[in-house]
């Protein structure tokens, strides 16, 4: 006989001589094969419904994956319908059926064979209705999902810095029980709670409630019985205990303390979990009639106002990131994956911080959390602003218990947080309304904070607040939460990067005995954009650099700072912004599709204790410069990430020496030629030999332009700018500009644009430019501009000029946090000017916003013949207003 036949023919054996029946829980997803169609007029609760046309689709699904990626502005709010038909064999009649949503955007009301099951309000959180009623057995079951995510001024979040995509973006199950069961109805927690009162190296008890419900006609007698197994599955510890239920009883009150001698703890290094197997037995112990399970780890932890954080008795900084839930063109529809690659990548640069924010996230993420370490801070999405309505509180309160309820039993969650930024979007700026809302505001933290206090004494509770402490002090809402969060963004939003230090030092002097972590700071930075005249608002990698590590030495320097979670780990879609990336917040230090910017590899280096090396500039593939030395090469400078004391880069086989690595890196003057680069990168440290490559791809132009042993093919030019960007998608190396000289190439007369904010200028513009995806290119530009020159040889060319109407009459509100407040551009419609090239007018009367309208790019290919040595002058000759130019790029056709 088979081997593999020979072994279930054995289980079988066993199981029919054990006497003991089955009758368990049965789990699974009914993720895929959903009929969808947005819109609320169907009636798709109906049999009647005609879905054929539908969409088909499979759960985690979201609508707005691509509207909210587009150019028009908005996305779709509102209803939209999920249809299924479900199959339910007859094994499972007389059984509980569960339908469970981890998760839908945000309010749902279930159907199930035409009739209403139930609702939900919220968009982050866990919630299950039970079918068991209306299920048929045997046959084809109509499930309908009305799915709505517009705006209602009772559900929170009402406004935020990020994407309400919309749908049913987390998993959804069946799970199959017997009528005695652990409770699945308390918040759609998993009925079972673990508390620990004591932990301490010596002893630990933990107190194990479980929620019973029994659900047969008649009254019940079962057993519950509750093992501790350590990590390699040895019993440690067991409970039985009987109980009696009549029909239809829930009960609450159903717990057992159980001591553990020496317990191995839970800990950052060391995330040792046991597993409590909680199990319902009938009364002869013969049918195991329900069972769960859950992780068990014993830690105990403290914050205290000076000294920080500590775990276990021992000190530890928490230095992690914020995380958004959404991904590259698939907006907040992740499958599980996706979310357990995240906090891979937070463990792997040495995070042990991750602040779930701003709402609960899928349950995978706190199981890694868990799994790996990594201490966490739960919040619910009471984000910008409230509305002073019973029903706001009402369903801000409901999330609080669900959020508590449903991860409760985590070891790694110590903070439970809500309201984030709460007077950022104060609708009253004084009087009577603005003292109201400053009421009731604080009425909901302070209900919040009772409620989470009660639901869940052992953890600490915080707030995030924004740079304008007043408004807070006038709510009292420092005063209220265990721990404050301060999120700042010195140096980005305001322009002075070293109040960011003395905002520390402030905060602590002025909140005396209160808990400070720093729970948001980062620059934007799109992974496309370099520079080496780096500065606030140019988007580029090395400002990014500079701004964290500045960030990074001043909390390491103040030990009451207890931790900080920087903003953010991934780059995420943010409908309202008008960034380099349109409707992305760059703040990531991993990109939209987790791209490795050095930001990440600057903190890896920082946090991780094993030896590393890493070669920066990991992804600017397609690179390009001008010839700055005798030998035809163009240096430019490459950040290599080490731990190690010293690193030797090796160019082409080339050595360039050893470097000393300062804060985590050694700036390397590379020498780049032509075409393909080969970088490598070597260190020792301790006994390990560390090693690292990086192939590059450089467009080297030429001072020279006639020069024979560098030919000319093409060059890219950003006006305006210092800084480099790279094409991804074309592979194009777009470089800064220089002023012309004879032989060479450049712009004549001019200066850059520079764009008012509420705190100086800033060199280009953040507004979003239509009809490009490559926003850095039409940003910047220069004003007055007399000419651009370039002493190509002959032959034919294609010149492409590059326009976008950057100034509009209106003025820009304020740059500072002004996340989503853009008010309606209207055009200047000023500016003329003639443009001719090597002397002949080729446009006379030329007037961007006239032509295409503010902020929309205008790309204009002129086909050129160079004849006579004479090189290429295009001319701009002004009417009324300056002259512009964004960029060029010449092209050699022949
Ligand atoms: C904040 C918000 C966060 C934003 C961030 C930003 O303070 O809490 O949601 O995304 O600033 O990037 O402006
Ligand atoms: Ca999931």
């Amino acid at each position: 006989m088979d081997r593999i036949v020979k072994n279930i023919w054995m289980v079988v054996c066993l199981l029919l001589s054990s006497n003991m029946l089955y009758s368990q829980r049965i789990v699974y997803t009914i993720n895929d094969g959903w009929r969808f169609q947005k819109g609320s007029r169907f009636e798709a609760q109906k049999q009647t419904c005609d879905d054929s046309l539908w969409e088909v689709v499979s759960i985690p699904h979201t609508w707005n994956e691509k509207d909210a990626d587009d150019e028009v502005a908005g996305f779709y709010r509102g209803p939209a319908w999920y249809r299924k038909q479900l199959y339910i064999d007859k094994s499972q009649e007389g059984r509980r059926a569960i339908i469970y949503f981890e998760g839908a955007n945000q309010e749902v009301q279930l159907y199930l064979n035409e009739q209403f099951v139930g609702e939900h309000k919220g968009g982050y959180t866990r919630f299950c209705f039970d079918i068991t009623s209306k299920l048929r057995y045997g046959q084809e079951n109509l499930l309908a999902v009305c799915v709505n995510n517009a705006y209602n001024p009772n559900i929170p979040p009402l406004s935020a810095d990020f994407t309400f995509f919309g749908g049913i973006y987390r998993d959804v199950y069946l799970q199959f029980m017997d009528p005695v069961h652990i409770a699945t109805s308390d918040y759609a927690s998993s009925g079972v709670y673990l508390r620990t009162p004591e932990v301490n190296k010596t002893a630990a008890s933990v107190e194990i409630t479980t929620l019973l419900t029994n659900e047969l006609p008649q009254t019940t007698e079962v057993i519950i019985e509750n093992i501790i197994y350590d990590a390699d599955g040895k019993e440690i510890k067991k409970t039985n205990m009987d109980v009696r239920l009549v029909s239809g009883e829930t009960r609450a009150n159903l717990s057992k303390k159980l001591k553990i001698d020496s317990p191995h703890l839970w800990d950052i290094d060391d995330p040792y979990r046991y597993m409590v197997y909680t199990r319902i037995f009938d009364k002869g112990k013969s049918v195991l009639l329900d069972e769960v399970i859950t992780p068990l780890g014993f830690r105990w932890f403290e914050f205290d106002p000076e000294k920080g954080f500590f775990l276990n008795g021992k000190w530890r900084k928490l230095m992690g990131t914020a995380r958004h839930q959404d991904y590259f063109q698939k907006g907040n529809a992740l499958r599980d994956e996706l979310h357990v690659r995240d906090v891979l990548l937070l463990k792997e640069m040495g995070g042990n911080f991750l602040r779930v924010s701003h709402y609960p996230q899928d349950p995978v993420i706190m199981e890694m959390c868990d799994k790996l370490g990594i201490v966490t801070s739960v919040e619910i999405p009471v984000v910008n602003a409230v509305t002073e309505t019973e029903e706001f509180l009402t369903n801000s309160v409901e999330m609080a218990k669900e959020m508590v309820r449903q991860d409760f039993n985590r070891p790694s969650v110590m903070i439970w947080g809500y309201m984030n930024e709460i007077f950022l979007r104060r609708p009253y700026t004084e009087g009577k309304q603005l003292e109201d809302y400053y009421h009731f505001t604080e009425k909901v933290a302070r209900t919040l904070e009772a409620t989470i206090r009660k639901e869940d004494p052992s953890r600490y509770t915080m707030m995030a607040y924004h740079n304008a402490p007043r408004f807070y002090e006038a709510a009292h809402l420092t005063e209220i939460p265990m721990i404050q969060g301060w999120n700042l963004y010195q140096g980005w939003y305001e322009p002075d990067i070293n109040e960011f230090q003395r905002l520390l030092d402030r905060a602590h002097k002025m909140y005396k005995g209160k808990v400070l972590i720093v729970t948001e700071y980062g620059p934007g930075v799109d992974p496309r954009v370099h520079s080496y005249q780096p500065e606030r608002f140019d988007f580029s990698q090395e400002y990014g650099l500079i701004y964290h590590k500045h960030y990074l030495d001043e909390m390491m320097k103040r030990p009451f700072v207890a931790g900080s979670s920087l903003w953010n780990l991934n780059d995420f879609y943010s409908e309202s912004r008008v960034d380099a990336v349109p409707h992305v917040n760059n703040k990531g230090i991993l990109g939209l599709d987790r791209e490795v910017k050095d930001t990440y590899l600057f903190y890896k280096t920082a946090l991780i204790r094993r030896p590393i090396l890493a070669i920066g500039n990991r992804e600017w593939k397609a690179r390009g410069g001008v010839v700055n030395t005798e030998q035809n090469e163009c240096v430019q400078s490459v950040p290599v990430f080490s731990n190690a004391e010293e690193v030797e880069l090796f160019v082409n086989n080339k050595s360039l020496g050893k470097k000393k690595t300062e804060s985590g890196y050694a700036l390397f003057d590379v020498p780049f030629v032509n075409g393909e680069n080969q970088l490598e990168a070597l260190a020792v440290a301790g006994d390990t030999q560390l090693h690292d490559m990086l192939r590059i791809h450089f467009q080297l132009v030429s001072s020279q332009l006639k020069d024979k042993t560098l030919p000319f093919t093409e060059i890219n030019v950003m006006l305006g700018s210092p800084r480099y960007f790279e094409d991804r998608v074309a592979n194009v190396a777009w470089i800064p500009e220089q002023e012309y000289k004879p032989g060479s190439w450049g712009f004549v007369g001019g200066t850059p644009y520079r764009r008012k904010t509420g705190f100086g200028t800033m060199l280009g513009s953040d507004i979003d430019i239509c009809g490009t995806d490559m926003n850095p290119v039409f940003q910047t530009q220069r004003v007055g501009i007399e000419s651009f020159k370039a002493d190509v040889p002959d032959g034919e060319y294609s010149v492409s000029l590059y326009w976008a109407e950057l100034d509009s009459d209106k003025k820009k509100e304020a740059l500072i946090y002004n996340l989503g407040a853009d008010s309606e551009q209207t055009l200047v419609g000023n500016r003329s000017f003639g443009i001719s090239i090597n002397g002949i007018t080729v446009v006379d009367d030329f007037n961007v916003a006239r032509d295409y309208g503010y902020a929309r790019a205008a790309i204009k290919k002129f086909v050129v013949t160079v004849k006579d040595g004479k090189g290429l002058s295009i001319d701009f000759h002004k009417k009324e207003g300056e002259t512009i130019l964004n960029a060029i790029r010449i092209y050699r056709n022949y």
